[in-house]
């Protein structure tokens, strides 16, 4: 039923899809230590010391905590994403996260933290034992210590602002979750990420010295989610209860108390160490989790210690040897990986690692899309002002608010058929396959669905810049008893946005005529609201069929400018699978045990009028 891939030796989302450097095979220039650090409780952590062979005077120590595999020799060291750093000479310190690989304990994926038990572990107290370790034993350390990583690594360097060891000078928390149930990896406000969730799950851990692949039945994961049924079928069919993170799951659907003590993020009340949070605005693992630590180190920073870095960026691309663009959307001739990497990431850790430099004179900065540039603010937000974009009678978009007294929009939604989140066939998200575009995915595959109801502006006669954080206030109502709403903000190119490559005369080569970008619905943000949720995250309610009801739905933080001749799109659907798992569309105590029979079609509509007003908030800037 699993298929093993990859056993040790495997680098995290940082290290993959780099390349090699040019010049780095001629000397070994690191010196490799295998090291077996112990934390408090005994348990002895597999570690991997990288020392610069050329580099005489005292090293500030760069440290990596990971899931999965430590470098097996020092060959990654000549990477793309890793050459700006060696150019400054670190010790580069990487661990395997307790019960992975050749660590020893369990590995629980886990990121509850109880600091007030001197004797419970965690990945903060892991990392301040193995850092107390690391500046006491490894030679040539000038005592400061810097962590970082993306995404399972970024969130172990994350959790160290609870409780940071005195020689951590610098963290830099990339694509880091702060709330699995929230948002992020697992959940959406409560509303489960089916495929993500469960094929993670078995990639951490079905096998302790592995990385494993889910090996599905049929091509189109889309067919073998839809044929699997209800979601209990998961465990009695394949798993039979042996990953116990999806068991975990699966008995938690509310916010209780196991997700919020899973929610690390909850303790954190204040700045301490200098930060550099990095989000990717495409990010189809953790998009929320930057801004929310942002958010919540913002509460108190009188030292000015919190920052956060954000672009056009799928799940770690700012560590690829280039970013040039995403998908079919270039980013206007800039490398933007290459930039963060040596014009923020190495300049920021050498201020904090060796005293050197200044300061970042900014709090945040972004590449902004649409324009196409890097932009810097002494906060974030920056001043806007909130604007309200209308959904309107016969599928217009609008600046001004509906006048009509009673108007809607009115779809059925069909759990026996699901509006896929991408175009079918879908990969499994392990390995690669077109998972990490997929949200820059054209959404035309979708728009004439109809289960899919949509709304256009016509063509913007100016630019419009959004910067800050956008959210959608539905009114809608169900003929079930719950639902799921699913709001898409996309930007329409136009219809001669490229002049494409080939002769009027001769067309297109094969499969080229889709790689254009004339007419492309591009999202800009997506997000869903889960109905039971809607008044309580602890104490899920039915909702009472076919009455209104005003659903507020977060669309996050983005700097976009929609360009002059572009049109806007807003694209409202219950179903978006199996990125999202089927709604019964029936109140059921808890959607994981909900019976096939429960799964039930339902009439949505979504109102237009003046006195139910759906509509986008902005943050638009002049
Ligand atoms: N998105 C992955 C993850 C991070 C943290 C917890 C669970 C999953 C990752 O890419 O590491």
């Amino acid at each position: 039923m699993f298929m093993r891939t990859a056993s040790r030796a495997v680098f995290s989302a940082m290290a993959t899809a780099l390349l090699t450097y040019q010049g780095a095979a001629q000397v070994p220039p690191f010196a490799y230590q295998h090291v077996m650090i112990p934390v408090r409780d005994g348990v002895k952590l597999e570690t991997v010391i990288l020392t610069p062979t050329k580099v005489s005077g005292p090293l500030p120590i760069l440290f990596r905590r990971t899931p999965y595999g430590v470098p097996a020799n020092a060959n990654g060291m000549g990477s793309a994403a890793l050459k700006d750093l060696v150019n400054d000479g670190y010790i580069f310190v990487v661990q395997n996260l307790r019960g992975r690989f050749g660590s020893e304990g369990t590995f629980k994926l886990s990121s509850k933290v109880n600091l007030q038990n001197p004797t419970a572990t965690s990945e903060t107290t892991d990392a301040y034992d193995s850092i107390d370790w690391l500046v006491k034993n490894v030679p040539h350390s000038n005592g400061n210590v810097g962590i970082y990583g993306v995404s399972y690594d970024g969130l172990t360097a994350a959790m160290t602002l609870l409780h940071p060891h005195p020689a951590l000078k610098a963290i830099s928390e990339q694509a880091s979750p702060a709330d699995q149930w929230m948002n992020d990896d697992d959940h959406r406000f409560g509303a489960l990420r089916e495929s993500y969730a469960f094929e993670y799950a078995v990639y951490e851990q079905a096998d302790k010295n592995a990385n494993t692949h889910f090996d599905f039945e049929t091509y189109d994961t889309y067919s073998w989610y839809l044929n699997l049924g209800p979601l209990s079928n998961i465990n009695a069919r394949y798993l039979h209860r042996s990953i116990p993170y999806w068991n975990s799951i699966v008995s938690h659907p509310d916010y209780d108390a196991f997700w919020k003590a899973e929610a690390w993020v909850n303790q954190l009340r204040g700045a301490s160490v200098p930060n550099l949070n990095v989000a990717g605005f495409w990010d189809q693992e953790d998009p929320w989790g930057p801004w929310e630590i942002y958010r919540r180190s913002e509460q108190s920073d009188p030292s000015r210690n919190n920052f956060i870095v954000a672009g056009p960026w799928f799940h770690g691309q700012w560590h690829n040897a280039k970013a040039e663009s995403i998908g079919l959307i270039p980013f206007g001739g800039h490398d933007t990986a290459v930039e963060f990497r040596e014009k923020i990431e190495a300049p920021w850790f050498h201020y904090w690692l060796y005293g050197e430099g200044r300061k970042c004179p900014w709090e945040a900065s972004t590449f902004q899309t649409g324009s196409n540039t890097w932009r810097t603010y002494a906060a974030w937000p920056p001043p806007s002002t909130p604007t309200n974009l209308y959904l309107r009678e016969h599928g217009v978009l609008s600046f001004d608010a509906p006048i009509a007294s009673d108007a809607f929009v009115q779809y059925i939604s069909d759990p026996a058929n699901p509006v896929p989140y991408r175009a079918r066939p879908i990969s499994p998200t392990y390995p690669e396959g077109d998972w990490r575009r997929w949200e820059v995915a054209d959404q035309r595959f979708a728009d004439h669905r109809p289960d899919v109801a949509r709304w256009v502006s016509p063509p913007l006669d100016r630019d419009l810049t959004i910067t800050g954080e956008l959210s959608a206030d539905l009114f809608a109502s169900t003929s079930g008893s719950d639902s799921d709403f699913v709001v898409k903000l996309i930007d329409v190119y136009p219809e001669d946005a490229q002049q494409n490559a080939w002769s009027p005369e001769n067309g297109p080569p094969p499969g080229e005529y889709a790689k254009s970008l004339n007419g492309y619905e591009l999202p800009i943000a997506m997000e869903i609201r889960r109905g039971r949720y809607n008044k309580s995250y602890e104490h899920p309610q039915a909702l009472v069929p076919n009455q209104s009801t005003e659903f507020a739905i977060p669309l996050r933080h983005h700097d976009h400018v929609f360009l002059k001749g572009h049109s806007i799109m807003v694209q409202v659907q219950s179903t978006w699978f199996p990125l999202i798992d089927r709604n019964p569309q029936k109140f059921v105590p808890s959607i994981y045990a909900a019976k096939a029979g429960d799964f039930v079609t339902a009439t949505q509509r979504v109102y237009v009028s003046r006195t139910r007003p759906s509509h986008i908030v902005l943050p638009v800037v002049p």
